[in-house]
């Protein structure tokens, strides 16, 4: 029998079906005959993660036989999404395991669809995290992830019968999550608060007192594609110490002391859900020490095993920052090494600044992270000590080379002046790393010569650098689009593009052919069924395939501009109902399908919701207008209705105000699925050729122009675009509902109109007539989509891992023999 999963041959359905019976017998406790297809699900990822633990075993045995240089990647947000078809995907038994579960009387797809969202994360960088994570494990890097787990992940957005978002808890460990391993033995110890005292005639200091508890690990096992190698990501989890507070078991008050340990719980009880915006909360603070101290102390322990001396620490690791989230590790290295490992503080500086890396993800100054010096001294006192020395000795070098320029020194401190202080995170990030990147060429390039510019004076150029973001094909083609991917390979003769995305450009020349531009138009017609399915069920509302399906997906947000794009369909709208008949059969069909979350305390983008929400009530009702126009907000958008949406789309939406967006990744995700770019500036439009994409509106360097006009010398709405006075007209004129909802957004784009929504309508209205035109000459759009789709591998995340690994980590591939 196949009992033993490390006996189990790859091929052998029947073997694999033993196995899944297996666990429904001994570790669900059931009868096989009485299964359900949630128990299903259970018992077939319980035997799936037999096999990830097996290879997980064996790439942690051979990294350790091997002692490689080791990269640590540290996120505060890990947008996992689903594991079960990804993983059968890569261990390369998908088709095994449909056969296994079909033998077993279950529809695979229907297993898949129990599982529930891993959604420990906002948006981007969250998932950004998640695509990075597989590309360490394919290209057989040596490296973890680490992150926190959350017992509650992004919240569950519901929408009231008025349209307004409503947020519910997501309790995704409600039923047991048979992707993590439990590690109760592997936990350290964190402090908080406390007092400090300092050591005579030394660097050191003696942090004690405060509240203590622990980071419990839990592991989730990642597996490469085409390879045994196998990732992990480590998330900690808080829990009380055993015997906790004695204190106030002495005073015999137990009832506190429950209840002290419950406060601990709270840390990593849940997801903060603001994206690009900072909210300067203490647990929060508490989760990012919590986190970084755990895996540090982690990352150090395994050092220490190498029997090495600290100098030597920067040649056995690495640790990249995901934003600054994790950036208080900076100063807990220092802690570590000059506190408890007797490291003089100079030494211990040379050795921290050889290890951490930055990667910066945004440039909108409400974004960036700046701790009030009183919390922080508060939670983390001995931190705020080793901070000041950090800044006293950077300011020392600052005014070496500037003398007497208290301008730049107040410019460049990490701590802020005023009343109150604070603590500046980027600054501390930059100073305490070897290496800071953006994610996109214009992105970095923005660093450089606006937030970050004295740095680079004090730094040089070369410590800052680029590093275009990707996403995962495997993910994002492979499981998405299973159709395409099956094309691509039979085209190409093999399936090595899902390693070597580059291996797609061979398939541009297809763009000429009749044949394949068919069987391409079959596979998005049947994504568009797939996702009119789906909006139909779930929305009651009935699209029109052969519509131009336009996707925005992503977080609502200001910069983003969603704002633009729903004045602008009421304003296809107004056109729609002037038109005659005769000119109405000019006009081509379009859906326009939103999904995105808010921020809970974001009221802006929430009133947004709610416009396009309505106005898609009005617009899908309307009889007169035929299938011209149909807009769609699909509730509580995630990783898995992603997986529905991108293949559908034949337009994606990237509209933010030049420069805001730092780069983007739905993007990618659309344009390799053959959506074409309808965009501000963009840096996939490079590859893909700006003639393949519908590019407009006023560029980077001109917003500041722009945005200085619109506050200090404004012209009028009617002025500024005559078209969006219109349509503001018909908003007051209560088509959508009660015309004072909408006052204050509306007030936005009258007073100072920051994100040139004014400015930049016309030549939005004007893009979209381009997209119309090339519409009509379908055969000319394939052609653009098949062009667009197959220049995109540069924007693979193995591409994106590799310039990491090469230029800034220093880690080679360790793969583990077959
Ligand atoms: C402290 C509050 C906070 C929370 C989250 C600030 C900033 C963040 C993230 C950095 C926001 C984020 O996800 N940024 C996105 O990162 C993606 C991956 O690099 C980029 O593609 C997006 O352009 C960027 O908005």
């Amino acid at each position: 029998t196949a009992l033993d999963a490390n006996d189990v041959d790859p091929e052998d359905a029947q073997g694999v079906a033993n196995t899944v019976v297996h666990h429904i017998t001994t570790s669900l406790a059931r009868q096989a005959g009485n299964m359900d297809t949630l128990a299903a699900y259970q018992a077939t990822a319980l035997s799936v993660r037999d096999q990830l633990i097996k290879r997980w075993n064996e790439t942690t045995t051979y990294h350790t036989s091997r002692a490689p240089k080791r990269i640590y990647y540290l996120s505060i947000e890990w947008l996992i999404g689903r594991s079960l078809d990804n993983a059968v995907l890569n261990l390369g038994m998908r088709n095994t395991y449909e056969d296994a579960t079909r033998k077993l009387g279950f529809n695979f797809e229907d297993l898949l669809n129990e599982e529930r969202d891993a959604a420990l994360g906002n948006g981007g960088l969250g998932r950004l995290a998640a695509c990075y994570i597989d590309s360490m494990a394919t290209l057989c890097l040596p490296g973890w992830g680490y992150g926190l787990r959350y017992n509650y992940g992004i919240f569950k957005q519901l929408l009231s019968s008025t349209g307004e978002q409503l947020e519910a808890p997501d309790p995704w460990l409600d039923r047991e999550n048979p992707w993590e391993i439990p590690r109760l033995d592997v936990a350290y110890p964190i402090r908080f608060y406390g007092h400090v005292e300092s050591v005579p005639n030394s660097d050191k200091a003696v942090w004690q007192g405060g509240m203590e508890c622990l980071a419990v690990a839990y592991d989730t096992p990642i597996p490469g594609y085409a390879t045994k190698n196998c990732a992990n990501i480590r998330l900690w989890s808080a829990k009380p110490v055993q015997g906790f507070d004695l204190n106030s078991f002495n005073a015999g008050n137990y009832e506190a002391s429950v209840q002290a340990s419950s406060e601990v719980g709270n840390i990593t009880q849940v997801l903060y859900p603001n994206d690009n915006m900072y909210a300067g909360k203490l647990l929060r603070l508490q989760q990012q020490y919590l986190w970084t101290s755990a895996s540090l102390q982690d990352i150090l322990r395994r050092f220490l095993k190498l029997d090495k001396p600290w100098s030597q620490l920067s040649d056995f690791i690495c640790i990249q920052m995901n934003d600054t989230h994790p950036t208080i590790a900076i100063a807990e290295l220092m802690r570590i090494l000059v506190d408890e490992e007797d490291v003089p503080y100079d030494q211990a500086w040379k050795i921290t600044t050889k290890v951490f890396a930055y990667t910066n993800h945004t440039v909108l100054p409400e974004a960036l992270e700046k701790w009030e010096l009183s919390l922080f001294e508060k939670l983390l006192p001995r931190h705020l000590q080793l901070i000041y020395r950090i800044n006293y000795e950077f300011m020392g070098q600052v005014a070496k080379r500037w003398p007497n320029d208290m301008d730049r020194m107040r410019r460049m401190s990490i701590i802020e002046e005023g009343t109150p202080k604070y603590v500046r995170m980027a600054h501390l990030a930059i100073v305490g790393s070897f290496k800071v990147n953006g994610v996109a060429e214009l992105h970095s390039q923005l660093l450089q010569s606006t937030i970050f510019r004295d740095f680079v004076e004090f730094k040089g150029r070369d410590f800052f650098t680029n590093v275009t973001n990707g996403i995962t094909p495997r993910r994002w083609v492979l499981q998405c689009n299973p159709e395409l991917a099956e094309l691509v390979t039979h085209t190409l003769g093999s399936d090595q593009w899902l390693t070597n995305a580059q291996l797609l450009r061979n398939l541009l020349p297809m763009a000429e052919d009749v044949n394949f531009r068919k069987a391409w138009d079959v596979i998005k017609k049947n994504n568009k069924r797939r996702l009119a399915d789906v909006l139909e069920e779930e929305l009651g509302i009935l699209v029109n395939v052969d519509s131009i399906f336009a996707c925005q997906i992503k977080r609502m947000h200001e910069y983003k501009r969603q704002t633009l794009n729903i004045f602008a369909i009421i304003h296809r709208y107004m056109q729609i109902k002037k038109a005659t008949p005769e000119e109405r059969k000019k006009m081509q069909p379009w859906t326009f399908i939103f999904a995105g979350k808010a921020a809970p305390g974001y009221y802006i983008a929430k009133l947004v919701i709610r416009l396009i929400v309505n106005v898609g009530k009005v617009i899908n009702n309307d009889l007169d207008i035929g299938d011209l126009l149909n807009v769609c907000f699909i509730p509580d958008y995630s990783v898995s209705i992603a997986e529905v949406l991108i293949p559908a789309a034949d337009v994606s939406v990237q509209i933010s105000t030049a420069g805001t967006e730092a780069s983007g990744t739905s993007n990618m995700k659309l344009a390799i699925n053959g959506a074409l770019l309808l965009g501000t500036v963009d840096e996939i439009a490079e590859d893909a050729g700006e003639d393949q994409c519908f590019m407009f509106g006023h560029l980077a360097d001109q917003v500041q122009q722009v945005r200085f006009n619109n506050s200090y010398n404004p012209i009028p709405l009617d002025q500024r675009s005559p078209e969006l006075a219109e349509v503001f007209k018909y908003i007051e004129s209560g088509v959508f509902g009660d015309a004072h909802i909408y006052e204050s957004l509306t007030k936005t784009v009258y007073e100072h109109d920051y994100y040139l929504v004014s400015n930049d309508f016309g030549s939005y209205l004007a893009a979209q007539k381009l997209v119309d035109d090339v519409w009509a000459n379908r055969d000319e759009w394939t052609k653009k989509a098949i062009l667009t789709a197959f220049a995109m591998g540069d924007f693979s995340s193995d591409r994106s891992v590799q310039d990491y690994a090469d230029g800034i980590w220093g880690v080679e591939s360790e793969r583990v023999p077959e």
